[in-house]
């Protein structure tokens, strides 16, 4: 049996980021089901993540968008995070909902428009000051419905443009992280549809310029592990939001879809160093059917036991099959870490920790979720967008 000290330890040491809107209700634009106990508000909202990090004990700090988190006071914010045990994480900005961005945000063709934009992206950084964040998540809904209907050149130029002023703006610990996506909400051409476009404009901006990868923006098929092996190579990989699909942004629980994808991205994570702080592994997910903080517990567990089997591979044998060209004895190699029971090994892990081996049930058991129900009567429930 391998020796798993150092597996243990890396794992002891991983963090995963969960988002705010995760805990808010969600769903489709067929419905949304409201549940009870859900936040009405971002301190409430922070409470509930604080809840998944007391029982998994990997997830320290909890991702905020600007303006469904937007609060009087930032710096108060980060205080009530911190007093039940989680810090503040990446700052996502929000230049999608707005009445004004239907031909879009920073690369609208009306340069009102594109100032409003770019003011939000400015003031995400100032809310980064306030709450100690070093990161900023960049998306952009922006696009084209219709051939003809603008200038893609003209509207890469705008970007860079806008890009190149956030940039500026970013403190000398303080990054960037630029999500691409294939479409949706525009359809004909979307500006950052792609890895390529987001490294393209994040290599000429400089090293706070980073990439995120969203697991759920690819078209069906993608190699998603090349994307994350060829950015961490380039020292570009900025961290990842994580969830899962069957079809397109589904959004669902990470790993629940896909396992074997998300054991591959990890086993390419592990073996580019990026296990570690420099790349933020982040859930971008709702839970529309399902109970949200549990969801989030199970979401952490399938990173965890992803990430213990990518750790499990025997590289050195799986160095040496590949050197002799042993096709099957390398697959063989990466199918046995794979097809390994990690759960024990996790449970030693919590156990190490001074959690119990079983988060889940950890959970239910607290009467977390009762008291919510209870206490949370009144008020407007937050949700997807609010
Ligand atoms: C866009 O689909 C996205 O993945 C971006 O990260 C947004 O900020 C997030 O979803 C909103 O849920
Ligand atoms: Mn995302």
């Amino acid at each position: 049996m391998k020796d798993t000290k150092d597996i243990r330890t890396a794992l002891r040491a991983q963090h995963i980021e969960t988002p705010s809107w995760a805990f808010g209700n969600s769903g489709t634009r067929f419905k949304v089901f409201p549940r009870q106990g859900v936040p009405r508000d971002p301190y409430e909202k922070l409470a509930d993540a604080a809840q998944v990090h007391r029982y998994t004990g990997v997830a320290p700090t909890v991702a905020l968008h600007i303006p469904w988190d937007k609060v009087a006071d930032y710096a108060d914010l980060a205080r009530h995070a911190r007093e039940h045990g989680v810090g503040i994480g990446a700052i996502n900005s929000n230049v999608f909902q707005d009445d004004d961005y239907m031909l879009g945000s920073v690369t609208n063709p009306d340069p009102k428009v594109r100032r409003k934009a770019l003011d939000h992206l400015l003031e995400c950084v100032d809310i980064m000051d306030a709450t100690g964040s070093d990161t900023l998540k960049l998306w952009f809904s922006d696009g084209t419905n219709y051939p003809g209907q603008d200038d893609i050149r003209a509207r890469q130029d705008r970007l860079a443009e806008a890009l190149a002023a956030v940039y500026d703006r970013l403190g000398d610990d303080q990054r960037f992280l630029l999500e691409y996506k294939l479409f949706e909400p525009a359809f004909y051409v979307t500006d950052v549809p792609d890895w390529g476009t987001a490294y393209a404009h994040c290599l000429k901006l400089g090293p706070k310029a980073q990439v995120v990868v969203d697991t759920g923006h690819h078209a069906p098929g993608t190699n998603i592990e090349f994307i994350v092996a060829f950015l961490l190579r380039e020292g570009k990989l900025g961290g990842f939001d994580f969830n899962s699909r069957f079809y397109a942004d589904d959004d669902l629980m990470v790993g629940a879809a896909d396992p074997f994808q998300l054991f591959r991205i990890m086993f390419e994570v592990v073996g580019g160093g990026g296990l570690g702080p420099h790349v933020a592994f982040m859930l971008d997910q709702c839970h529309n059917i399902e109970p949200k903080i549990p969801g989030q517990i199970r979401s952490v567990m399938n990173v965890q036991e992803a990430t213990a089997k990518a750790l499990l591979v025997d590289r050195e044998a799986l160095g040496a099959a590949q050197a002799e060209g042993d096709v099957l004895g390398a697959n063989a190699v990466l199918m046995d870490a794979y097809d390994t029971d990690v759960r024990p090994l996790l449970a030693e892990v919590r156990g190490e920790m001074g959690l119990d081996p079983n988060p889940m049930a950890a959970y239910r058991r607290s009467g977390y979720f009762e008291k919510i129900a209870a206490e949370r009567v009144g008020g407007t429930q937050a949700g997807w967008g609010a």
